[in-house]
């Protein structure tokens, strides 16, 4: 018994021996593989793993010329995760990631988790036309100092924390007078909270001014609000889902400290709402059709001859209404806003014809460049629910347009009892300042707007609203099949044409490869990714993956791959990956994870046509 008992001992001890040893081994190998996979193992919340730090040091990789850059680029380029490898920001690694998205579209109408993982601050391309000034500003030039005026209603924390900062970034000290935030009512936990002390540990700043209104007042009400606690000489107002680029400031005080009744207007750049993307606007100027909404046209034909023709600045019959400097004591001159306009819209609109029509002007300036988050809708709504643009709308139409009121009224359908307040007030300023009258301001500022019912005009057509410097122009780079990596199975469409289209909102499946039109891929060098040449491959709803029209617009029908075997097919908007639900003929196709292991259904094999 006691021979056979020690053998045993023995024996037992080896085992268990190799065993734990086989099974550390075994463990170290899965640990390494959930790394290369992109998981987020550690369940210590203190402990920084690899992946976790090249993450990060991409997060801050928009700085150049900084620490934190070059450091993202050792890691980045060091990493074997395809999906780190494309450096991307609004990878979707987890369900708190997922949550951070969805719940961001939902209040804001844009990334927040791309935002969040931007940070503070990055840089963004200088979009300026290369006859700028760019020498550094001297403060012999005494220009005059500017207030900034944001005022924000449940913005994104970091998004309007980056906002503030590009400010104190990117404006010479001495020309900053204050920036002044007005909190309209916002009522969501992450701005009632901490939000001051955030401000301050973050931006530090003394000279930020913090205003909440009691009540929900609306934009309108908010700004005169901010502009009547502000000392300096200028009001600056900007959105509070901006990034301000180089040198944006001077030209606009300098405009203004030359012609002191101009209102002065930033070009206004677009930051993609998906992506964060930073892209230059064309120059074009502002303008509105008789339903009173504001939209963006091409500069008279001629306006632009040779290189210095892009300083600008240029006179335009509206402004967008978001970002634009004016000579505080001229603001208030000429009337602020119209107290009695909710929420928002068509403030900028009324400011343009009483800026017009009482003898000063707009006009844009296009070396001072604003990026500005442009939303496909607007994230929230007015507290009664009312529509604030039909009555603003009205409320400048009687006291400013004359007998041209009753084309707007007319292509409005609006109905003759829609109380819209009380205007006697707004009446009586227009004749205190003596102002021109409805035809003179369209015959001298705005000659192209057709009237309806005279002969149409010869006029610079109107470019798109929000995006007229999208090309319409497509061109195509690559063309492709994806095939799932280990099989002989292509990301294909099954569906009829309709009409010589796929029917738009079909889904994908996979099904064997032969190089036929309903699995070959056309690559724009936007990013698009078209089926055929005729439909755009789109992230929609939650996880699904469709064709439909293509939009230009990006996001959603923007995508990512490495170009060679093995590669995720990564959607910017979504920050998820094309993912078959097997390797199947049939299986269908949606979006995952990026970061599943290759073998589940994520990694395609590019397939160049020859
Ligand atoms: C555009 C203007 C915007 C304003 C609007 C017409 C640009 C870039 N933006 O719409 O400034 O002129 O046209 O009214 O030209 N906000 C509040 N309280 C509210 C609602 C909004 O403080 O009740 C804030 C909001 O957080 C934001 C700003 O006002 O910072 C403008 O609102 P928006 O971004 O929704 O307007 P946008 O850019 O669609
Ligand atoms: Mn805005």
């Amino acid at each position: 018994k006691r021979l056979v008992c020690k053998s045993c001992t023995a024996s037992s001890f080896l085992i268990a021996a190799v065993w734990t040893l086989a099974l550390l081994v075994y463990m170290n190998m899965l640990r390494s593989s959930i790394y290369q996979a992109g998981w987020r193992i550690s369940s210590d919340a203190n402990a920084t793993p690899k992946a976790e730090l090249s993450y990060q040091a991409r997060v801050t990789s928009g700085c150049t010329n900084t620490a934190a850059a070059n450091a993202s680029k050792e890691s980045v380029s060091g990493s074997t995760n395809p999906v780190e490898q494309l450096q991307l920001l609004g990878v979707v690694r987890n369900k708190q990631d997922k949550y951070i998205r969805d719940i961001g579209y939902k209040h804001h109408a844009f990334n927040a988790l791309v935002s969040n993982n931007i940070g503070l601050y990055r840089d963004i391309p200088d979009t300026r036309h290369k006859v700028c000034n760019r020498s550094e500003t001297l403060e012999s030039e005494q220009l005059p100092q500017a207030s900034i005026v944001m005022c924000f209603y449940n913005e994104h924390k970091m998004t309007l924390m980056r906002s503030i900062k590009t400010v104190l970034e990117r404006t010479p000290q001495y020309l900053l007078k204050e920036i002044i935030l007005v909190d309209d009512n916002s009522d969501l936990p992450e701005l009632e909270f901490h939000l001051l002390a955030d401000l301050h540990n973050r931006l530090k700043y003394d000279n930020l001014r913090y205003i909440r209104n009691e009540k929900r007042e609306g934009l309108i009400r908010s700004r005169v609000i901010g502009a009547r606690e502000a000392l300096g000489d200028v009001l600056v107002f900007l959105d509070s889902h901006i990034e301000v680029n180089r040198q944006w400031v001077e030209p606009l005080l300098r405009l203004i400290k030359a012609e002191n009744s101009t209102l002065a207007v930033p070009v206004i750049d677009l930051i993609n709402a998906d992506t964060f993307g930073y892209t230059p606007s064309p120059l074009v100027r502002g303008g509105f059709n008789w339903g009173l909404h504001f939209r963006w046209e091409n500069l008279p034909e001629g306006t632009l001859k040779q290189p210095e023709d892009f300083r600008g600045p240029f006179r335009s019959p509206t402004m967008a209404g978001g970002l634009f400097a004016v000579n505080r004591l001229y603001f208030q001159h000429i009337g602020e806003y119209d107290m009695a306009m909710d929420i928002w819209g068509g403030e900028n609109i009324e400011i343009s014809f009483r800026a017009w029509q009482c003898g000063g002007s707009i006009k844009i300036v296009p070396c001072s460049r604003v990026g500005h988050i442009f939303r496909k809708r607007r994230p929230y709504t007015s507290p009664d629910g009312a529509n604030t643009m039909l009555k603003n709308s009205l409320r400048l139409a009687y006291v400013w347009m004359d007998r041209f009121k009753d084309y707007y009224i007319k292509h409005e359908k609006v109905s003759k009892d829609f109380d819209y307040g009380d205007i006697s007030e707004r009446v009586k300023l227009r004749e205190k300042l003596q102002c021109h009258d409805f035809d003179w301001y369209l015959k001298n500022i705005y000659p192209e707007l057709p009237i309806p019912g005279e002969e149409p005009k010869k006029t610079a057509a109107a470019a798109p609203i929000y995006q007229p410097w999208h090309s319409r122009k497509r061109n195509y780079i690559d063309s492709y099949q994806l095939r799932l990596s280990g099989t002989e199975l292509c990301a294909s469409v099954v569906a009829p044409k309709v009409k010589g289209f796929w029917k738009k909102g079909s889904g994908l499946q996979l099904q064997p490869c032969h190089n036929s039109p309903n699995q070959i891929w056309y690559e724009t060098e936007k990013s698009e990714i078209i089926l055929d040449k005729l439909l755009c491959l789109e992230a929609s709803g939650d996880a699904q993956v469709v064709i439909n029209k293509c939009h230009e617009m990006l996001g959603d029908q923007q995508w990512r791959h490495t170009r060679n075997s093995n590669s995720p097919v990564y959607n910017m908007a979504k920050g998820t990956c094309l993912r078959a639900a097997a390797p199947a003929t049939g299986a269908l196709l949606s979006l995952d994870l990026c970061t599943k292991a290759t073998d589940s259904g994520t990694a395609w094999d590019i397939v160049q046509l020859k």
